[in-house]
């Protein structure tokens, strides 16, 4: 077992989805059975003494991977030698609010928040932003980090979405979700978002693969058919997923994005399964065409170095203009943020 425990920040870690992370990235599920933790907790004063409770409970699991846990309201202590940081706490929308000035306060947290990062992170810091807006929140956090740590190492996420598309499927197929792979989530973490199955495979057989939109016209009884429910059922249903959640259990989504959180630190810091991805918003080097340097979900894989875009994939026309409409939602969210003066 390594001796030296890495250090992880989170932040809102008196807030709901910190407490579903914490004692999973302590049990080793983050990094694996064999890297200590010592976590920092960043917290607003209001929010200390949840996070403070927390941090008391975490004792009482006596897990031996964990090796310190610090609560703390300055992101410079919190921050300081820290390797990877879930941003996890944001500024929610309230009643009647613009979306000009739920960018503004959250441009108020991750601006600060990114230079804290920039000034005392390790050298090989990796983050994750999950406050939402959480594309343009990382976004404004690697411009306030930068230059002392490249943008690249700023990524949002989006894999709740791709594990709830997964999800949906493999209902629908009536097949384990480990039997469906590369499915992609692609542009802004909002409704706006494209979850394409034209990549997927479906397991078929013990060693083959079929394509998944094969299965669903099989399923359908046709091609349109299936065109038809993905566009009226499926992709809908995933875009909207946090608000069926919300109108269900009657509070947001907590341990599933605390779950895709962990899977996206994981995968990005072990390596994605071999031939195969999954989906994470990055830093855009104009891939597909989308504007360099916004926050944005592609296709991605990992070999344990930071996640990398799938490139070459072919996207007809329907998938271009689904794309290029959330991209749109991201450049003007950029465009707010630049007018506000955080970028
Ligand atoms: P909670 O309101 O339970 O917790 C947020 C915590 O953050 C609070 O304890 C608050 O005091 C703290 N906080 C606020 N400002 C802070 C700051 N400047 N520094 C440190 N801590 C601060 O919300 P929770 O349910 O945990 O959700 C957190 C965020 O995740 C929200 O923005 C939510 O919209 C977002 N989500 C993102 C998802 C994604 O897939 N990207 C899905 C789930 C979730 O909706």
């Amino acid at each position: 077992m390594a001796s030296e425990p890495t250090t992880v920040t989170i932040t809102g870690g008196g807030g709901q989805i910190g407490y579903a992370l914490m004692f999973r990235i302590a049990a080793g599920d983050m990094l694996g059975a064999d890297r200590p933790v010592r976590l920092r907790l960043l917290e607003i004063p209001q929010g200390m003494r949840a996070a403070e409770g927390a941090a008391l409970e975490l004792q009482d699991c006596a897990f031996p991977l964990l090796r310190e846990v610090e609560v703390t309201d300055d992101p410079l202590t919190a921050f300081n030698g820290t390797r990877i940081a879930l941003l996890v706490g944001s500024r929610p929308r309230s009643a009647g609010m613009e979306r000009g000035d739920l960018l503004a306060a959250n441009a108020g947290i991750f601006g600060p928040q990114g230079r804290a990062i920039g000034a005392v992170a390790d050298e090989d810091v990796r983050v994750v932003v999950v406050g939402n807006p959480a594309n343009t929140n990382a976004l404004i956090a690697a411009a306030s980090a930068a230059p002392d740590v490249p943008a690249e190492r700023f990524t949002a996420l989006t894999r709740l979405d791709h594990n709830r598309a997964v999800g949906q499927l493999a209902e629908f197929l009536e097949v384990g979700a480990e039997a469906i792979a590369d499915v992609a989530i692609w542009g802004n973490h909002s409704a706006t978002q494209f979850p394409d199955v034209s990549h997927a495979t479906l397991r078929h057989g013990p060693e083959g693969r079929m394509p998944l939109l094969d299965a669903l016209a099989e399923r359908l009884g046709g091609r349109e058919a299936a065109t038809a429910w993905l566009d009226d059922v499926f992709i809908p249903r995933v875009a909207k997923r946090g608000a069926e959640i919300i109108e269900v259990r009657g509070s947001s989504s907590v341990a599933s994005a605390a779950n895709a959180a962990i899977d996206h630190v994981r995968d990005e810091q072990l390596g994605t399964p071999r031939r195969s991805w999954t989906s994470a918003a990055v830093v855009s080097r104009g891939e597909y065409g989308v504007p360099e340097g916004i926050v944005c979900s592609f296709p991605v894989r990992s070999r344990g170095k930071g996640y990398e875009v799938v490139e070459g994939l072919d996207l007809d026309d329907r998938a271009r203009a689904r794309l290029e409409a959330s991209v749109a939602e991201l450049v003007a969210e950029r465009d707010a943020v630049t007018a506000l003066g955080a970028l």
